[in-house]
């Protein structure tokens, strides 16, 4: 079982300061040695099930019996998400909240595809948990971020004309070749298994970078705290718009705001 202690206010506070500021927050070595071993046999067991190309795993009965459920399920993560969301964003979540995870294995020619993805979530705030990262060559999948780009939108019609803006192919190709022509100069996280990362998903435009398609990156993440969760606009626009998107992102942003 995964053990976490209550935050500190003192620690909510340092982790608000750095999303603002730095455009994302470190919990270094918050997954003990073991646990991180743990996760990497349940990551194994996947891919010898699914095969050498991109899925991912959406919520949380798809990761029965792992750090990944432990996650989900732990009080004490999830308070940690519910302070910094509603200190940092100033608005308040339903005391049942919960996150949704997912868990990103990008691997072969597939995994390019889904690299360079960029798009803001429909969550406010996401933790992203490192798990197998690649080492060697040029891109080794950092999360690459233009932090706090903007607020989070009051009208539901300006966040859907936002996304349906940025998250079209053309506008894809066109960020995507910017950042490889280093004409855009995006924060770049290089992420350590171990660590947790968070930032504002939402307010954030950001993506992965690719990496060696012989080579396995093993991501999960946890959208947390929709903030148009009220409104059936967002439901009826935004899910016909995201399900444009590729497969991972569709589910990843629709789920949350169901
Ligand atoms: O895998 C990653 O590093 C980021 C994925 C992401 O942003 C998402 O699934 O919303
Ligand atoms: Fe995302």
């Amino acid at each position: 079982m995964f053990e976490l202690s209550t935050v500190e206010p003192t620690t909510v506070a340092r982790l608000v300061k750095d999303i603002d500021t730095r455009g994302f927050a470190v919990l270094e070595d918050f997954i003990a040695a073991d646990q991180l071993q743990q996760a990497r046999e349940f990551i194994t067991r996947q891919v010898t099930e699914h095969g050498p190309e991109y899925f991912a795993l959406h919520g949380v009965t798809a990761m029965r019996d792992s750090l990944f459920e432990d996650l989900a399920t732990s009080p004490a993560f999830r308070q940690m998400l519910n302070e910094v969301y509603e200190t940092g964003l100033k608005l308040t979540l339903p005391s049942d909240e919960t996150t949704f995870p997912v868990i990103r294995f990008l691997q072969g020619k597939t995994g390019r595809k889904e690299s360079h993805f960029f798009h803001f979530d429909a969550t406010g705030l996401t933790a992203l948990v490192p798990i197998v990262i690649p080492t060697e060559g040029k891109h080794c999948g950092d999360l690459i971020t233009f932090p706090n780009i903007r607020p989070i939108r009051r009208s539901v019609m300006v966040n859907v004309i936002e996304k349906a803006i940025l998250h079209n192919t053309v506008s894809q190709k066109l960020t995507s070749w910017l950042v490889g022509r280093g004409w855009l100069n995006p924060v770049r996280i290089k992420l350590k298994p171990g660590n947790v990362y968070l930032f504002w998903g939402y307010r954030s435009l950001h993506a992965n970078d690719p990496c060696d398609p012989s080579m396995l990156r093993a991501t999960a993440l946890y959208h947390y705290g929709n903030p148009h969760r009220h409104s059936r606009l967002a439901k009826r626009l935004l899910g016909r718009n995201q399900r444009n998107l590729p497969i991972a992102d569709t589910e990843a942003q629709v789920i949350p705001e169901a």
